[in-house]
């Protein structure tokens, strides 16, 4: 028997809007800050949590379950069976080993490529239209691993990159000049990690380009400060996992914010993990790298056409061949 007493006349209820679901698999400290951040945020409807540990998982769940009374209405269900991940719009993938303190993201590969081989067979049969959103590391050659046995169209395959690098550069600059972050534009693009590469023409405030700005004022002091930036962009990662053990909060805002341009057709531009084929001169080789890409209900829908000086793009190509190198000894 129905709670409410129905109104006479009314039609039967219909949604307004569609239904969309989202899935998280891996519901360790970067898949529950990701939940938590997409609950928080009303990005969907339903939210599905799958884990290989039943009883974390299930404490999580619960434990979410019991924010309900201050939250959006969201479903939330969790399960070790694929079967619950059934018709997701969404399917963000952070299952994977830890990164240990000191180790570096390709040494976690091959244990992760093995996981892979379990995780996403499953997804694809339950969702075949869904989006992957990898961000289980390395994330590029996860990404790539995840395109290859997914058998999707690479529009519907996207790494979280460095949309997170971008973010802590977008933070380091704004509180050196003491603006807000969301004022800073700043693209960080190519590998997740080490080798990423910082776009210095693409840094502007409020619409003024910081680096010629410096240049008018000869301030070439400023120049050294933003290549230490950058160097703390890339050590920052490694400092908090010393610091926590882990990091969480920054990769779940991140990643929230990729899930809210895909579902809502925000057609905003982020720098995420794309096949990056046919652009600069990775003419043949399969490899994912971040570019500043247009994110939209369709996936990736369209990748800026960035002007890369000579040392950006020599950068940019070190990494896809230090990329490609790795992929060749994968058997997937
Ligand atoms: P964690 O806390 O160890 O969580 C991993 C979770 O995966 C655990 O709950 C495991 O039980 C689960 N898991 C393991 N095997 C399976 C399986 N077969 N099926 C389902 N679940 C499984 O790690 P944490 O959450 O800290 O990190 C997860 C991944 O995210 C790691 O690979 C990190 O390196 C990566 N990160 C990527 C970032 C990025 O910017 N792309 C940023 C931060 C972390």
């Amino acid at each position: 028997q129905a709670f409410f007493k129905s109104i006479m006349n009314a039609e039967p209820s219909s949604p307004t809007k569609r239904h969309t679901k989202i899935s998280v698999v891996g519901a360790g400290n970067v898949g529950m800050a990701i939940a938590q951040t997409i609950l928080t945020q009303d990005l969907t409807d339903e939210l599905v949590l799958v884990d290989a540990i039943p009883d974390k998982l299930r404490g999580e769940m619960l434990d979410l379950q019991h924010a309900a009374a201050f939250l959006p209405r969201t479903r939330i269900q969790a399960s070790t069976d694929y079967s619950v991940t059934v018709g997701s719009d969404l399917c963000i993938v952070t299952a994977g080993a830890r990164q240990i303190h000191g180790e570096s993201r390709l040494n976690l590969l091959q244990r992760n490529v093995t996981l892979f081989q379990k995780i996403i067979p499953p997804l694809v049969r339950y969702s075949p239209d869904t989006i992957l959103l990898i961000v289980s590391n390395p994330v590029d050659v996860l990404t790539y691993v995840a395109w290859k046995l997914s058998g999707f169209p690479s529009n519907r395959v996207i790494g979280s990159g460095t949309n997170l690098d971008s973010s802590r550069f977008r933070f380091l600059i704004a509180d050196h000049l003491d603006v807000n972050a969301q004022d800073v534009q700043a693209f960080i693009v190519g590998e997740h990690g080490d080798s990423s590469v910082a776009l210095w023409s693409s840094i502007s405030v409020g619409g003024v380009p910081v680096l010629s700005f410096l240049e008018k004022q000869q301030i070439t002091y400023e120049k050294e400060m933003l290549e230490a930036i950058h160097k703390e962009v890339t050590q920052s990662a490694y400092e908090v996992i010393k610091l926590k053990g882990y990091t969480s909060w920054a990769i779940g805002y991140s990643v929230a914010n990729l899930a809210r341009s895909i579902l809502r057709d925000q057609r905003r531009v982020h720098p995420v993990s794309v096949l990056a084929k046919g652009f600069y001169d990775i003419e043949d080789g399969e490899v994912f790298l971040s570019l500043p890409a247009q994110l939209g209900r369709g996936g990736v829908l369209g990748v800026t056409n960035l002007h890369l000086t000579e040392e950006e793009k020599h950068r940019f190509m070190d990494s896809a061949t230090t990329i490609l190198q790795v992929q060749n000894h994968l058997s997937i």
